[in-house]
């Protein structure tokens, strides 16, 4: 399958599985007006295809993704002033809520340097997945800006205060396996053996109980900023919705038959 704008953005579908792979190499991958609202466009899409169970992000070439293109006639200073609160609310935005509302697991397959930006659209997917030779980025201060996309959301979720601060304030290129280590990132993988672990990993989220994973993405995000009663009411919740749908009816049937289950509700 492809995508009317396969220049700057690839879907390749492989059984389940989407991969949504940023197609800019020759500029790292930046995004600019066209990609973001391609992305946009392709996940409204996949969140609304029954048959799509796992969307994994990925970039073309060395880098995952290089954040804004600086080269972008919308944010590039020089013709005078950009008014960049519009650029991140009507691009960045959308995105960044969209891949943390998608009914399906989202992967992001890491494959070489995330910044700005980039990186925060990695760290909106529930799992990622980075090539050993990656890394991340907080490159906002160098060009005198705030972390956006949701950075400021997000990174202190994952990583703490400190280590956000760290990574805000100086911008250097977190190794992949640091990144692993201080719990950025799900998991940091051999060169060799990354793609074939992206692989296996989507595949594997493909067969999960998609609703039951959305579900519990949005009672941990709601979970880390409500009280103890909140998060048990949620999960109540939740369960009861849970409990009513098809696919608990097939997990428990699989698991008394000793069977994989075949989860199909979303
Ligand atoms: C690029 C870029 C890039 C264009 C590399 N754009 N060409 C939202 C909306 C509103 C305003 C602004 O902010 C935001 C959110 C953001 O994302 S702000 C942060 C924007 N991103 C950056 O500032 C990152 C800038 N890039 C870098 O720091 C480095 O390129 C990284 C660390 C990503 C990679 O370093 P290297 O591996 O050493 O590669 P390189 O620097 O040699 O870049 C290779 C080429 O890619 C080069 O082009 P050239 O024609 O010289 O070969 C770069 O100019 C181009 N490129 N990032 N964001």
């Amino acid at each position: 399958m492809t995508a009317p704008d396969a220049a700057v953005l690839r879907c390749e579908r492989e059984g389940a599985v989407l991969t949504l792979r940023l197609n800019r190499p020759e500029a790292l991958n930046a995004l600019n007006g066209e990609l973001c609202a391609a992305l946009l466009r392709e996940l409204d899409a996949a969140a609304a295809d029954p048959s799509v169970r796992c969307v994994v992000l990925a970039g073309a070439g060395r880098a995952f993704c290089a954040g804004q293109d600086l080269r972008d006639p919308a944010v590039a200073p020089g013709d005078g002033p950009r008014d960049l609160g519009e650029v991140v609310a009507a691009r960045y935005r959308p995105l960044v809520l969209r891949l943390r509302s998608m009914p399906v697991p989202t992967l992001a397959a890491v494959g070489g340097v995330a910044a700005g930006a980039g990186a925060a659209l990695a760290l909106m997917c529930d799992l990622v997945l980075a090539r050993r030779g990656a890394s991340f980025v907080q490159a906002f201060a160098a060009i005198a800006l705030v972390p956006d996309s949701g950075t400021t959301w997000v990174l202190p979720r994952l990583v703490g205060r400190a280590r956000a601060l760290g990574m805000t304030l100086l911008g250097e290129k977190l190794p992949a396996s640091q990144a692993e280590q201080c719990g950025l990132i799900w998991k940091c993988v051999d060169d060799e053996a990354f793609d074939a672990e992206v692989g296996a990993l989507a595949a594997r989220l493909a067969a999960q109980p998609a609703r039951a994973l959305a579900r519990t993405r949005e009672l941990l995000d709601a979970g880390a900023a409500g009280s103890l009663e909140q998060a048990l009411d949620a999960e109540a919740a939740a369960q009861r919705e849970l409990g009513f749908a098809a696919d608990y009816a097939e997990g428990v049937a699989a698991f008394a038959h000793k069977r994989a289950p075949r989860f199909t509700d979303r």
